[in-house]
């Protein structure tokens, strides 16, 4: 047996071990009244219709269906961008991501995207007495610039608000493959140091574009440089050999590192930043999950995300902190298959609508970029059912802040904790998303409107997803037209014209 298998199985026995002292400690909580703690499980380009309880696709997702059945799921819920860093930075920031020039998808070596000085969400938690982790997917850059890994690296969670983090720098397809715990690469050796650069290879090191005999998995497009565990990368790295990651392990880790943060703070008000990285590429799930899906490693990928959510969920019900916590849970953008892996995303589909009956997907500026699940639990507080309101991830900051009687800068988050409760449909009259940087629409409760970008009609590096860009303008009736195949802007001009005011605001503030 491999020492990280080994390692992992022995975390595995360890949870199992804490989780039943749990269950007996729960007894004994106390009873006075606590904040609630607030969980955020943010999965990594998961579609609206890979989700069961959305009713649009074919995989069944029971883990993250209970959420929806215990709780209340939106119909209309929106991350900021159809990529990932721009979304991620709204959730922890408030504003919307154009809001700074550098939010767009960051290289894994990229310096701190959000200003230290900023009022974050995991600010204003920590500043009311609450445990703040992040763990898993960061993807906000690191550092002040050229970062040495080798060294406690000083921009980062911390800086953002996080008491505690474990995750990798910025995405499972790029170097450097290894965890980050606390600022501190984990696992690095000082004999071997760890290089990343994104400019040029290190002389000697591998790459899947000279060696793609150590390859498992084929590239479509890019990921052809740096090889970890069989499959190369977008970037260069060198060393640190013993701290790359697994990527079958991945899941198991970021679980772990989980449970034992709501474990150890299960007595105190917390706030849990679960970032899964699942079914972003490469999609390497566990061998316990291959080909349970029969749509090849996406749906395996999805199930394996899927079991992680119910753990946690699990983890909060045994230890009799479900009442007492606010769940919620989305992904960063919609759904893309080919993204630069042959992986048989495409092929294995079958019938399965990943984008639900939206139209476009990742990077798309078409409704399935953003339009993505979004579902909220607290067990005997939140309204059960589904709910039409229009919500943004940006007003999640917002609404915590109040929730927590909280001050609450002024930002582009709306404070909707009545729609976020289910004690009213009315949520957001109007909100805006980003397609590729900078491209930005507007939605009202009926319509959408997208102005004139230059572009292509498909970005054949993303899955050939169609990129919602035109040189005119397009205005689409999302209640009629969910599909968006009739650009009725020249029938509607008032409502283009209102659309187009609203657009700048938001796009200009
Ligand atoms: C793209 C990558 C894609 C993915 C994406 C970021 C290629 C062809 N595509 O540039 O694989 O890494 O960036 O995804 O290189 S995100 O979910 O983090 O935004
Ligand atoms: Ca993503």
């Amino acid at each position: 047996m491999e020492i990280k298998e080994f390692k992992r199985i022995n975390k595995l026995k360890y949870l199992g071990l804490v989780s039943l002292m749990g269950l007996n400690a729960g007894c004994t909580i106390t009873k006075e009244k606590q904040k609630p703690n607030v969980v955020i499980i943010y999965m990594d380009d998961l579609g609206i219709g890979d989700v069961s309880c959305y009713g649009m696709g074919q995989l069944k997702t029971p883990g993250i269906d209970r959420i929806a059945a215990e709780g209340l799921r939106f119909e209309n819920g929106y991350a900021t961008a159809a990529t990932c860093t721009p979304s991620r930075y709204s959730i922890l920031t408030g504003d919307y991501p154009w809001r700074n020039d550098k939010a767009a998808v960051l290289a894994g070596d990229a310096k701190l995207l959000i200003d230290t000085s900023k009022v974050t969400l995991p600010k204003i938690l920590q500043k009311s007495g609450y445990k703040t982790a992040a763990i898993g997917k960061w993807h906000l850059g690191l550092g002040q610039g050229n970062i040495d890994w080798n060294k406690e690296i000083l921009a980062g969670p911390k800086q953002v608000g996080f008491d505690y983090s474990y995750i990798m720098a910025a995405t499972n397809d790029r170097t450097p493959t290894v965890f980050v715990k606390n600022g501190l690469v984990e696992g690095l050796e000082a004999n071997d140091p760890l290089e990343v650069n994104y400019r040029k290879n290190y002389p000697g090191e591998p790459t899947g574009k000279l060696n793609p005999e150590l390859l498992k998995m084929k590239t479509t497009y890019h990921h052809h440089q740096s090889i970890n565990n069989g499959i190369s990368r977008i970037g260069f790295m060198k060393g640190g050999k013993n701290a790359m990651w697994v990527d079958e392990n991945m899941a198991d880790t970021f679980l772990v590192e989980s449970l034992r943060f709501i474990e150890e703070n299960k007595t105190k008000p917390f706030f849990l930043y679960y970032a899964l990285h699942q079914p972003h590429v490469p999609r390497v799930p566990h061998p316990r999950f291959a080909g349970k899906s029969g749509m090849g490693p996406r749906g395996d990928a999805i199930l394996e995300g899927d079991w992680c959510v119910a753990q946690v969920i699990n983890k909060l019900e045994s230890l009799h902190i479900l009442e007492n916590t606010l769940v919620i849970f989305s992904s960063d953008n919609g759904p893309v298959l080919d993204d630069g892996y042959a992986d048989q995303a495409v092929e294995k589909l079958g019938g399965h609508t990943p984008w639900g009956v939206f139209r476009g997907g990742k990077y798309s500026l078409f409704d399935a970029g953003a339009h993505v699940p979004f579902i909220v639990m607290w067990k005997g507080k939140i309204k059960q059912g589904v709910s039409k309101a229009m919500i943004s991830q940006v007003d999640i900051m917002a609404s915590a802040a109040k929730l927590i009687g909280s001050d609450m800068p002024d930002t582009d988050s709306e404070q909707l904790l009545s729609t976020l409760m289910g004690k009213t449909e009315e949520g957001r009259d109007i909100l805006h998303f980003e397609g590729l940087k900078g491209r930005v629409a507007v939605r009202s409760k009926e319509w959408v409107l997208i102005p004139p970008y230059k572009g292509p009609l498909r970005h054949s590096w993303g899955g050939n997803v169609e990129s919602g860009l035109s040189k005119d303008y397009q205005l689409y009736h999302m209640t009629e037209d969910p599909n968006q195949q009739h650009n009725v802007y020249t029938d509607f001009p008032e409502i283009a014209n209102e659309l187009l005011i609203k657009l700048n605001e938001g796009r200009n503030k």
